[in-house]
């Protein structure tokens, strides 16, 4: 006998600020605190389930619309998420992709915000249904083909802090040289286990970051390397980069921006090179495949839509023999839960994930999660096997309330330690 499909009776969207520390990149530097977006529903039978997103003003607007639109709907009805969200956001669509000059995440279309809410939805519904129906969300995905997710240590340049009174601290101090980023590389091993690392790049002048990945090579022999300057240099940089550095990256990030500038470097240098700046939709997908432009698609499972397309996606990139891992944002525990749970569905996974996590002293998550060996143990709990602190969310929405800091700006927060710092074009080098 077939029993009622839940229906959803409450959503919320809630606007929260969590603390950053102070990482460099192309553009600048993270500000002090960032907007994130915790999403969580209630089902008429009393189920709940929670999302998490981008939370700034462009996805809470929608974040908001989507919100009212769900109530009253079937719980399993994830299929018209996306269709709900732009009718309720009432968001033209039909803009061609533009590679977004101020933004890390390659082009910025509305479509784009449209998919990176309807994620945190989606999510959160999976994580209802699991706990209604008593099964992971991996289960509901057709099952995980590996019991732990590898993560690669995420190194970032950084200050001591922010240059701000009133920031938060941490004990991590400054990695401005080579010396800091072994010394940060050292710690994420020690404390956390992770074997491969990242870094980010696109910081200092790329003999310096060079010279970086060298000393990690020396550091750490035979652990897998990958240098991400966002997109920062020209084509006969990242040539350059590509033959200096040769076998001690696993591969590198994107070099440079545009589809035809990574196929150029790919072709000249054989080297593999992943994205998530030059394929970040569905869209972008025939014509760098075709130019043979990314070997390895970063799949950030909020900008691609969610568990079900970040699927997808892995099946398109299976057929063209194209590699998968994830990208990452600085985000909390919820979202790592999800990226846990479709990176165990994903059989083509083949290289470590990013996760900012490390760099969060805070989360919205009873048990935050702890990296084990690099990894994490895929849960088996019902739903994404995480439980909401409210008291956490709703201190860190106090937060977004009293400071007022509504958007993630990176070129605005360097202004702060130098006023004459303006926004870079790329390629900066
Ligand atoms: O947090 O500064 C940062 C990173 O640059 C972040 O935005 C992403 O990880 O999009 C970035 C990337 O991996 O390229
Ligand atoms: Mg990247």
């Amino acid at each position: 006998m077939s029993r009622p499909t839940p229906k959803i009776v409450k959503a919320t969207a809630t606007p929260i600020l969590i603390s950053d520390p102070p990482l460099l990149n192309v553009l600048g530097v993270h500000q002090p605190y960032t907007p994130r977006c915790i999403v969580e529903l209630e089902t008429d039978s009393g189920a709940t389930g929670v999302g998490e997103t981008y939370g700034d003003t462009d996805y809470l607007t929608v974040a908001n619309a989507l919100a009212s639109a769900v109530v009253g709907r079937p719980l399993t009805a994830l299929n018209g998420l996306r269709e709900l969200a732009h009718e309720s956001a009432d968001l033209s669509t039909d803009t061609v992709q533009e590679f977004d000059p101020a933004g890390l995440r390659g082009s910025r279309t509305n479509e784009k915000r449209l998919r990176s809410v309807v994620s945190a939805f989606e999510v959160a519904s999976l994580d209802a249904l699991g706990k209604t129906l008593g099964l992971p969300v991996h289960a509901l995905l057709g099952g995980k083909v590996r019991d732990r997710v590898e993560y690669s240590g995420y190194l970032f340049y950084r200050w001591a802090e922010h240059p701000t009174d009133d920031a938060p601290r941490d004990d991590w101090g400054a990695a401005l040289d080579p010396d800091g980023v072994v010394r940060q590389a050292q710690r994420f091993s020690d404390d956390y286990g992770f074997s491969s690392f990242k870094l980010k790049g696109g910081v200092f002048e790329p003999e310096q970051e060079i010279a970086a990945i060298a000393a990690l090579g020396k550091a750490f022999p035979g652990r897998p390397l990958r240098l991400d300057p966002n997109g920062g240099w020209s084509i006969s940089t990242s040539l350059r980069v590509a033959e200096e550095l040769g076998e001690l990256l696993e591969y590198l990030e994107d070099p440079t921006t545009g589809i035809n500038g990574m196929a150029e470097v790919r072709a000249r240098t054989g080297h593999l090179l992943a994205t998530n700046m030059c394929v970040t939709t569905f869209a972008e997908i025939p014509e760098a495949f075709a130019k043979d432009a990314v070997q390895v698609v970063l799949s950030d499972h909020h900008y691609w839509g969610g568990l079900q397309a970040t699927r997808d996606l892995a099946a398109i990139c299976r057929a063209y023999g194209v590699a998968l891992s994830m990208h990452s944002n600085t985000h909390l525990g919820v979202s790592l839960a999800a990226m846990t749970h479709v990176a165990s569905v994903v059989e083509n996974l083949e290289y470590a994930c990013d996760s900012h996590r490390p760099w969060q002293t805070e989360d919205v998550i009873t048990r935050p999660h702890t990296f084990v060996d690099g990894a994490l143990d895929v849960p088996d709990d019902p739903g994404l096997g995480v439980e909401l602190d409210r008291d956490a969310v709703a201190a860190l929405h106090d937060r977004w309330i009293r400071l007022g800091v509504r958007d993630r700006d990176d070129v605005a927060a360097m202004r702060k330690a130098d006023p004459t710092w303006t926004q870079p074009s790329l390629p900066r080098w």
